[in-house]
């Protein structure tokens, strides 16, 4: 039996780590790109390093791409790579286009200039950032965008382009508007993680404070090995389109919070407002959470909420895991970690 192909960009963040073991496990032969660092970070896919075929390379250099899709001829293209932290991208603002945005089109040039669009399909990591703060209580394939950071613009240059190629040159090119999707695979600097880290400290007894932004920033979050799931069944479609794939429940930045706390027996008591809000461990009074204004962003998006009914139809995905289920996931892997 021929096996079919993939090539990952981002195959040691987080979703390439889970997507190069639901490929593997689907019998594919999974490429992965890396960027080379001076202290390799491939902790994600440690255990199945082995089975994938790695290649150095990075979005910013279009003859690099170029010449690994010539190499690898792959059947399947998930571009998962980027700059992905939004507020590092109010930092970084240039940087983050040339990656998120012109490292998009330096990969569907390589298909292109290669002529595989025939052969060839390629999944574009969207976001729900691209709605940013459009007003809608929940959001959808139909909703406007309303980009607000350069993260977002930068993806929503993506998406467009994806589209483009869909319709210029016939390309099988599907852009999945991925909602909040976290694990115990999540970067520490992303708010569930920080969060999960904080609770398994306390836990441990260190004396540690956990110091946040916007608490009562929402978000929709499901689980990352749901969402890969997603990516895969929009490339075995016949056509080529564009899905929202997110759990239609959104929660608070203190909720989630509350929660993590919960999993170690911790109960939190919220007091004061604004800079000066705390919570408290209800039961010994100590003080365990702070506000603290370096991690507010310039812009923040306040509320994302969707609507997956397409994806459910069209591809008979579903989020899977239970928010309360994945969070007590993520704690327990950082209480192992020691
Ligand atoms: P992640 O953990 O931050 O992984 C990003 C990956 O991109 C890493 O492997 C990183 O490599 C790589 N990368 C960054 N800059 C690169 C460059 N210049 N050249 C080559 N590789 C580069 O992100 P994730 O959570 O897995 O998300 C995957 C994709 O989905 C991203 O495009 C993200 O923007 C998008 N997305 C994520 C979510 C979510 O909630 N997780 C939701 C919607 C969309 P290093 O390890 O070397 O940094
Ligand atoms: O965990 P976050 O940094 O995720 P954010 O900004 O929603 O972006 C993630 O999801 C997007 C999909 O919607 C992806 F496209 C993107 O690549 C990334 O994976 O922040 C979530 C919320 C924000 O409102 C933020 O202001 O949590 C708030 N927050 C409050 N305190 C914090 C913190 N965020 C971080 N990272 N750190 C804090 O201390």
């Amino acid at each position: 039996m021929i096996r079919k192909s993939a090539f990952i960009t981002g195959v040691n963040g987080q979703d390439g780590a889970y997507l190069a073991r639901f490929l593997l496990d689907d019998g594919y032969e999974v490429h992965g790109m890396v960027r080379r660092a001076s202290m390799q970070r491939n902790d994600r896919i440690a255990d199945i390093a082995r089975h994938i075929h790695l290649h150095y390379g990075d979005m910013t250099d279009a003859g690099n791409l170029l010449r690994l899709i010539k190499n690898v001829a792959p059947q399947e293209v998930y571009n998962l790579a980027a700059q992905s932290h939004v507020q590092v991208s109010f930092d970084t603002p240039e940087y983050t286009a040339n990656v998120d945005a012109l490292g998009t089109l330096r990969l569907l040039e390589a298909i292109r200039i290669l002529d595989m669009q025939d052969d060839c399909r390629f999944y574009q990591a969207s976001s729900s950032e691209l709605f940013g703060n459009s007003h809608a209580a929940v959001q959808n394939e139909q909703t406007p965008f309303a980009p607000a950071s350069p993260y977002a613009a930068a993806k929503l240059y993506a998406y467009w382009l994806v589209r483009n190629y869909r319709e210029a040159y016939g390309l099988h090119a599907s852009n999945g508007i991925l909602f909040n999707h976290e694990s115990p695979l999540r970067g520490d600097e992303f708010v569930s993680q920080k969060i999960a880290c904080a609770a398994a400290a306390v836990k441990r007894g260190e004396d540690t404070m956990l110091t946040l932004g916007n608490l009562d920033s929402r978000r929709d979050w499901g689980h990352a090995k749901d969402y890969v799931r997603g990516m895969w069944l929009m490339l075995q479609q016949d056509k080529p389109d564009d899905y929202v794939l997110a759990t239609g429940r959104a929660e608070t930045v203190r909720w989630f919070v509350e929660k993590a706390f919960e999993c170690v027996g911790i109960n939190i008591e919220w007091r004061g407002t604004g800079l000066d809000e705390t919570g408290f461990c209800v039961a010994s009074g100590r003080p365990l959470v702070a506000v603290d204004p370096r991690f507010y962003r310039p812009v923040d998006v306040g509320h994302l909420c969707g609507d997956a009914s397409k994806a459910r139809k069209a591809l008979g995905w579903d989020a899977a895991v239970k928010l309360e289920t994945m969070i007590e996931e993520m704690v327990s892997a950082q209480m192992s970690k020691q």
